[in-house]
């Protein structure tokens, strides 16, 4: 799959293509990422990308004419099909659904702003749909345009190295994850769950299933909400609260 993101930073958002897992998978061929700097677009000497909103008010907007170009530059790159999206706070809501929504297309077009915002016209014009990543003030739209690349990346085939990772990703079945030790068995006084030390693989599971659970009820019981829990799920997680309530075990 390919991404190009539309950027005033264009070193901040190749830098997630050189490291981790999505660094890897482009180094395998199965992402490619480019980036577009409007800069290199202005006409005027000075480079200049923003100008004064009307109706006055602070800071700056992106002007169209930079912009634009970039996008559609950016665009060539793109193959058939591939879809624009403008990073803004106001937006559809990016979350692991989206995400999925992206790893099916064969490209994807992130367009990421600075100052106080782009000019309107350029989301009407060349933007398929405005994405937020959540509800908070971010100083631009690279950070976000950088978690969709990772994000997604890590949907597409052969980019985890073990197959069985995506699948059994928190938020893939609806879940928290489980709590995760390694050796050594005990750190000032705090011991690794005996459990996972018993080799009884069924009762792991189990365990591993009630604390997922747990956490989640606890944590995100809005993620609880929206899904219907079988009879041993219920069993576990009354069993979590009864724990709980108890001062009970781990
Ligand atoms: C404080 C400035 N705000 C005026 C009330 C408007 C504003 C403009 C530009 C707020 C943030 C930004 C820059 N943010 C993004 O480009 C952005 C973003 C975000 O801030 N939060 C969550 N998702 C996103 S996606 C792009």
């Amino acid at each position: 799959m390919r991404f190009e993101v539309v950027t005033l930073f264009p070193e901040l958002v190749a830098s997630v293509g050189r490291c981790g897992v999505v660094g890897r998978a482009v180094e395998r061929g199965a992402v490619q990422l480019g980036t577009t700097d409007p800069r290199d677009f202005a006409a005027d000497p000075h480079r200049t990308v923003d100008d004064r909103p009307y109706g006055g008010g602070p800071g700056m907007v992106m002007k169209v004419e930079p912009l634009r170009s970039a996008i559609r530059a950016a665009r060539a790159q793109l193959p058939p099909g591939s879809r624009t999206v403008v990073l803004s706070p106001q937006g559809r809501v990016f979350d692991q659904r989206v995400a999925q929504e992206y790893a099916a297309l064969p490209g994807l077009l992130l367009v990421a702003g600075r100052y106080e915002g782009i000019d309107e016209r350029v989301v009407r014009m060349e933007a398929d749909e405005t994405l937020t990543v959540g509800d908070y003030v971010l100083s631009g739209g690279e950070i976000p345009a950088m978690l969709v690349v990772d994000v997604v990346a890590r949907l597409l085939p052969g980019v985890l190295g073990d197959e069985a990772s995506a699948a059994e990703d928190s938020f893939s079945d609806g879940l928290l994850d489980c709590p995760h030790y390694t050796r050594p068995e005990e750190v000032d006084g705090l011991r690794v769950p005996g459990v996972l030390l018993s080799g009884d693989h069924a009762a792991i599971r189990r365990w591993r299933l009630k604390q997922a659970l747990g956490r989640t009820w606890q944590l995100r019981p809005d993620l609880l909400a929206g899904r219907t829990l079988s009879a041993e799920e219920q069993g576990l997680l009354a069993e979590y609260i009864a724990d709980r309530a108890t001062g009970g075990a781990d």
